[in-house]
This record gives structure tokens, C-alpha cells and sequence, in this order.
């Protein structure tokens, strides 16, 4: 009879994968009762506290290296603030506790709370800038695409690796007037754009079940701090991800510099985002094509999360009933 040695380190991880879903499930529960009000602001502070406060229960020496901000302009969940209780193990920690704060605000489509967690050190320190992104889901070889390649030659290689004509390909591209020229090339080739207002975490993990989703890659110009959390998320489910820092100014590139960032134009591949092994969560706020919205129905609360893992690459679907939130002070 064989056995399987497990790693101490493996064992706590394994634990850490449902304490993880019990943090966005709270800030998705908080932000969730701000939907519709039209204030980003307060949506995304009430995600911010609950997450806060569910993070410094869990037993880690956690340290936050995508956050609010920096340290000024962010009272919480400041890149480089310590979190856990401490008596855990030293991990990093990537977090958006609204994704989409505008989704929210407006009870839009798509919002989530999200964070991902990894060895310390592992996770790269991304500055709150722009990132060009682009991302595949599994089963392609690596490199079919790249983000150096101009757009309809990377449409045509992936139609080519998955055997269908381009128009039979979907790329999902954030409607902003920078990708005017992105998406014309997309359409050029006869391959179809899918276009989001807001939330390209999702979007990017749309690639990995092409199937269901109808997306086939990703591209486009979003937040550094999503791409390394999509990146997470890829590492988990398979797939491959490029992104590029978008430093287009002496006070960014300091910025990043003081992050440890020597080069400002390096193109990170996915091991170069998430360096290790990783844990990704995620709650829906407002349904979406990815995860339901919470629904608030009398003394029970209903959130779904999925929330993965890299090493054994497990995906779960959690829904959750929650109750006496009052009694225990979870909310
Ligand atoms: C990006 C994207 C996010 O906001 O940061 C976007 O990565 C902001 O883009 O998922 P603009 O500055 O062009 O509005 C999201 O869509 C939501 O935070």
C-alpha cells in the first residue's frame, strides 16, 4: 500500500483554503448591502473593514503586498500591512475586497471580493498602475500567444492551436476608448469582442472555460493589482498570462522602484506574478457570470464563492447559508 507524505506546510495550506472563503464571503456580504447606493466609496470600505477584520483572525504572519494603496492613502489594507494573528505561517497576500466598485454601485452585473494568498515572498509587490494583460486558458502550448505580438496575429494563432476559424474565436476586452485599436484588430481577423464595463479579474478567469463562458483570451490595458490576482487564479485552473507594468512616468517608476521593480518594461509571465504555490478566493457582491450575488432573504444570507487551490489545482464551488450573523458579530 503506497501513502502520501504531506508536508506540514501542505497540511496548513490546506486549511488556509476555507479560512480564505470565509474572508471574501464577509466582504462580500458587507459591500453587497451597500448595492445600488451609488457611493463606491462606502461600498468599498465596508468590503475593506470586514475583510480586514477576518483576515487578522486567521493563524498567519500575513503581509499585505497588493492592497488599498500605499500606506498614506489607504487606512487599511495598506500595501505592507501585517495581518493574521501571527501564529501561522509567513505569507503574502493579494487583495481586492470590491472588485468592481462601481458594479456594486450602480447593482451592476459582475462585482466580487477577491484576494489570493501565498508563500512570503512570492507574490509580486505590483504598484497601483495600469498592467497590458493578456491571458489564455489551459490546454494551449506555452507561448501561443504573447503580448509583444500584434493582436490578429495572436487571435490567429490561437484560433489555429484550438482548431476553429477565427470568427469562431471570443476575446474579452475592458470598453474603454484605449482599446479602440485592440478591439478593431480582434474584429479584423473575424473573431468577436465581448466588451466589460468593469471587473477583468473575472473576465480573465472567463478564458479558462472557454465552453461555458464563450471567452477565448483576454485582452487589454486593466489594473496591475488584478493581474496578479487573475494570475493566481490562472495558476491554479491552468492557463497562461502576460502582463507589462504601465510606468509612463518618473513618479510611477519611482514608485515601483521603491517595490523592488529594476526594470520598468519587463514583460512578467504568470510564474513571474505568483511565484509559488497560491490559494484564490472569490465572493459574488452582484451576480455575475462567474458567481452569484449574496441575496439577503429574511434571518439567512446565501453567498457563493469559488476558491482554489494551485498545488492540487482543486476548484470548489461554495454556496453558504449564514445565519445569526448579529449573535457571533460577523458582520
Ligand atoms: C481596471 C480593471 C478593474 O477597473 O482597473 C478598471 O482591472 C479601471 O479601469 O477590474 P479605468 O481606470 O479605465 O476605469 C476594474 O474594471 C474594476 O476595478
Amino acid at each position: 500500500m503506497s501513502t502520501i507524505t504531506v508536508q506540514p506546510t501542505q497540511l496548513l495550506e490546506r486549511i488556509l483554503t476555507l479560512e480564505i472563503v470565509r474572508v471574501t464571503e464577509r466582504a462580500a456580504v458587507s459591500a453587497a448591502r451597500l448595492r445600488g447606493r451609488g457611493n463606491e466609496k462606502a461600498a468599498d470600505q465596508a468590503a475593506v473593514d470586514a475583510m480586514r477584520r477576518e483576515l487578522n483572525k486567521l493563524p498567519i504572519d500575513g503581509t499585505i503586498v497588493i492592497g488599498e494603496g500605499e500606506r498614506d492613502e489607504a487606512p487599511m489594507l495598506f500595501i505592507g500591512e501585517e495581518v493574521g494573528n501571527k501564529h501561522g505561517p509567513k505569507v503574502d497576500i493579494a487583495v481586492d475586497p470590491l472588485e468592481g466598485t462601481t458594479l456594486c454601485a450602480k447593482n451592476m452585473p459582475g462585482s466580487i471580493a477577491t484576494m489570493a494568498m501565498a508563500e512570503g515572498g512570492t507574490l509580486l509587490n505590483a504598484p497601483d498602475v495600469y498592467m497590458e494583460k493578456i491571458a489564455v486558458g489551459p490546454g494551449y502550448p506555452r507561448g501561443v500567444v504573447d503580448l509583444d505580438a500584434p493582436t490578429e496575429e495572436n487571435i490567429l494563432a490561437l484560433a489555429k492551436a484550438k482548431g476553429v476559424k477565427p470568427a469562431e474565436i471570443t476575446a474579452l476586452v475592458l470598453d474603454r476608448p484605449r482599446h479602440a485599436d485592440i478591439i478593431a484588430a480582434v474584429r479584423k481577423t473575424g473573431a468577436s469582442v465581448s466588451l466589460i464595463t468593469d471587473g477583468d479579474v473575472a473576465g480573465v478567469i472567463h478564458t479558462a472555460d472557454p465552453a461555458n463562458t464563450g471567452i477565448d483570451i483576454y485582452l487589454g490595458i486593466g489594473g496591475a493589482p488584478e493581474g496578479v490576482l487573475a494570475a493566481a487564479a490562472l495558476r491554479c485552473i491552468g492557463g497562461q498570462i502576460q502582463g507589462r507594468l504601465i510606468l509612463d512616468t518618473e513618479e510611477k517608476r519611482d514608485r515601483a522602484a521603491k517595490m523592488g521593480i529594476t526594470d520598468p518594461r519587463k514583460k512578467y509571465e504568470m510564474e513571474d506574478m505568483v511565484r509559488g504555490d497560491c490559494l484564490f478566493a472569490a465572493t459574488g457582491v452582484t451576480t455575475g457570470s462567474l458567481l452569484r450575488g449574496v441575496r439577503f432573504g429574511g434571518p439567512v444570507i446565501e453567498t457563493e464563492t469559488v476558491v482554489m487551490r494551485s498545488i492540487t489545482g482543486t476548484v470548489r464551488w461554495i454556496r453558504a447559508e449564514h445565519r445569526q450573523l448579529d449573535k457571533f458579530h460577523l458582520d
